[in-house]
């Protein structure tokens, strides 16, 4: 009895990590839109008293266009950084995936100016953005693109390379700091985000796979006329 029930268990613990990457993992074209009315995973530690929420209207499409709002209160203790986590889709293989860039829609809705990164985990290795995006508290949405290149991300923690960190990402945060770091500044502030994309490779389609389709249909055509 007891050995079933450590067969079961095992089995069930490798059914989870077999499944859990492909159904977290990052795909080129993913946007996160907020309109389904969650917060999509962006979260913060479990004791903030301001996490991310999302808000129903006001977006960088205006009336009805949902966005995510993440307070950090300034001070000490929970909740008085600028930053949020997300531990699920914006995982995985993101050179598999064929992911360059990460865009976003930002806006600055408090009063303290803001340097917005991301950071990428690879376990234990850290990058994050070399250059911060500027945010001026002026309540504007503005389109930031957060390119993934050697240039455009620092290391911050760890030893592995991005290449490697980007092979298997564990955590992607958004944060605002004036030099690059994963941790987000101590500052009282409020940040909008929407349509977090991940930017991928641009494929066209095959023109030789649609001259063969054309093909076919001619002949099919051709058949027609002659009989
Ligand atoms: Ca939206
Ligand atoms: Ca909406
Ligand atoms: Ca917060």
């Amino acid at each position: 009895m007891k050995i079933i029930t450590l067969i079961l268990r095992v089995s069930l613990s490798v059914a989870v990590i077999i499944s859990a990457p492909a159904a977290l993992a990052i795909t080129a074209g993913q946007i996160d839109d907020f309109e389904n009315g969650s917060i999509m995973g962006w979260q913060e530690g479990g004791s903030s008293p301001n996490p991310p929420t999302n808000i129903s209207t006001g977006g960088p499409q205006g009336a009805n266009d949902n966005y995510l709002r993440d307070i950090s209160a300034g001070g000490a203790g929970a909740g008085s950084k600028m930053v949020m986590f997300n531990l699920s889709q914006w995982t995985g293989d993101f050179n598999a995936a064929g992911v360059e860039s990460i865009q976003m829609w930002l806006r600055n809705e408090g009063n303290s100016s803001m340097q917005i990164r991301i950071a990428l985990n690879g376990g234990v290795t850290w990058f994050s953005s070399t250059n911060g995006f500027s945010l001026p508290a002026d309540n504007m949405w503005r389109l930031a693109t957060f390119n993934l290149t050697a240039n455009d991300m620092t290391r911050v923690a760890g030893t592995s390379d991005l290449a490697t960190v980007l092979d298997s990402v564990v955590e992607m945060r958004i944060l605002s700091a004036n030099s690059p770091d994963f941790r987000g500044a101590t500052i009282d502030a409020t940040l909008g985000v929407d349509d977090i994309e991940a930017i991928g490779v641009v494929v066209g389609p095959d023109p030789d796979a649609d001259f063969g389709v054309i093909s076919v249909i001619l002949d099919l055509i051709l058949d027609d006329d002659s009989e």
